[in-house]
């Protein structure tokens, strides 16, 4: 029983000696001495809550490109960064054919000159991806994929379609996947993050929302009118037409408090 005792009170102390040294990170002997946990000033742990930040960083290419070179149709960036074009590797990004000149700014229409010529209906990605500084373009390397909200900041397009092969593809489905826009979104009280999109006129977008109340996503122009109730749900439309529109939450109040977006459409 004391040899059990002692055993306990032995493992104790050498528990509390650990302890000291892992906070005091050495001088033990001192402390050795008197036995007793020093305590330390609690750090004062201050959380930032901060909201994520409104990303609206985004790159659209139009379906449809042909020859040796991209035309990017918008940029959206908050820091230095390329547009690179990579082809299809079994449904993800794979090879380099090409990218821009270090861009430093928001642009539109953006040409992109490639290793090679687009096969007819093949997939291919434009993806941000952030200089390091140095202004040179890195990758694999330090200028990473530009990602919002955990994903990386891309865009799905195709090689215009009248050839085998688009005419390979099965059904139309598979014609639809290549041809989808997905796009991010958080909602909440009382915001959409990205609050501003571009899409193209009869390509169809998925919108995956991460959503925190009771909010609806709606566009009048397009028709588009649906409750967000869950943490998360997929909103997929078809832009009908082009032009300048909002995306708002008919919630009454919600819009004015900040939950709305600006939506342009543009032609294909
Ligand atoms: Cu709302």
């Amino acid at each position: 029983m004391n040899n059990k005792f002692g055993l306990f009170v032995g493992g104790l102390i050498v528990i509390v000696i650990v302890l000291i040294i892992a906070f005091s990170g050495g001088d033990m002997n001192e402390q050795e001495d008197n036995m007793q946990v020093q305590s330390t000033p609690a750090q004062q742990q201050i959380t930032v809550s901060e909201e994520e930040p409104l990303m609206s960083e985004s790159v659209l290419v139009s379906d449809g490109q042909s020859g040796d070179k991209v035309v990017v149709r918008s940029v959206e960036i908050a820091g230095p960064s390329y547009v690179v074009i990579h082809e299809d590797d079994g449904g993800k990004p794979g090879k380099v054919l090409g990218k821009s000149t270090l861009l430093s700014a928001n642009a539109n229409n953006i040409t992109i000159m490639l290793d090679r010529e687009i096969k007819a209906g093949e997939t291919l990605y434009a993806m941000l991806h952030r200089d390091d500084g140095d202004g040179v373009y890195e990758f694999p390397g330090d200028d990473a994929p530009v990602k919002s909200g955990g994903k990386v900041v891309l865009d799905k397009f195709s090689g215009k379609g009248d050839g085998m092969a688009a005419d390979d593809m099965k059904d139309d489905k598979d014609k639809e996947m290549a041809r989808e826009r997905t796009i991010n979104m958080v909602s909440g009280n009382f915001f959409f993050s990205p609050n501003n999109m571009k899409l193209v006129k009869g390509e169809k977008v998925k919108i995956n929302f991460q959503n925190t109340g009771i909010h609806t996503f709606t566009i009048d122009e397009l028709g588009v009118n649906v409750r967000l109730t869950g943490r998360s749900g997929q909103v997929e439309f078809t832009p009908n037409k082009a032009g300048k529109f909002r995306y708002y939450c008919a919630i009454p109040g919600h819009a004015e408090a900040g939950m709305i977006g600006g939506l342009e459409v543009l032609e294909q």
